[in-house]
């Protein structure tokens, strides 16, 4: 996510030139997480979803990928991501693993010249793909330029072309 594409986002959703896309994972894989964190309960589990989407998701800049500067991805079939794609993709594991969508927020927040995403959770844990473990929020939040409910960040999947990618799944 760069930095003018968080303003505009901070700005309103109806000025936002970036791109949300509900792509879903179909098959095992996104099962198989989920049932390797489906044992445990509140941070253990945050973790464990933490470390399963980590690995899943190989960092990719959106503008080499796509080349756009944002594309947005829930749980990105090709398996290639950047921040806010990893907070989206946790947030349906969480959901999935029974997590309501009311205890998530996409946080965003200038780092160096780029903005960084991360999913927040009961305004106290912090899902970062930038870091192994669950942080906390006290950490992150004077840097913070917006908070948005989950919802509110899927909802922008009107905003993307169809052209963009092809989905295998429907929300
Ligand atoms: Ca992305």
């Amino acid at each position: 996510m760069t930095l003018r594409k968080a303003f505009l986002f901070g700005a309103g959703v109806g000025a936002m030139a970036g791109f949300l896309v509900a792509a879903y994972m179909v098959g095992s894989s996104a099962r198989a997480r989920a049932d390797r964190c489906a044992s445990l309960t509140g941070e253990a589990q945050l973790q464990c979803v933490t470390r399963e989407t980590n690995k899943a998701i190989v960092v990719t800049d959106d503008l080499d990928h796509y080349g756009v500067d944002d594309v947005w991805v829930e749980s990105p079939a090709d398996g290639k991501g950047d921040c806010e794609d990893f907070a989206l993709t946790k947030a349906r594991l969480l959901q999935q693993l029974g997590w309501s969508p009311s205890r998530m927020q996409l946080a965003v927040f200038g780092y160096g010249k780029q903005a960084h995403a991360v999913l927040l959770i009961d305004d106290k844990y912090v899902l970062d793909n930038l870091t192994p473990w669950v942080g906390r929020w006290k950490g992150y939040s004077p840097k913070a330029m917006g908070l948005y409910p989950i919802d509110v960040a899927r909802s922008l999947a009107r905003f993307t072309p169809s052209r963009m990618i092809a989905t295998n799944g429907a929300r």
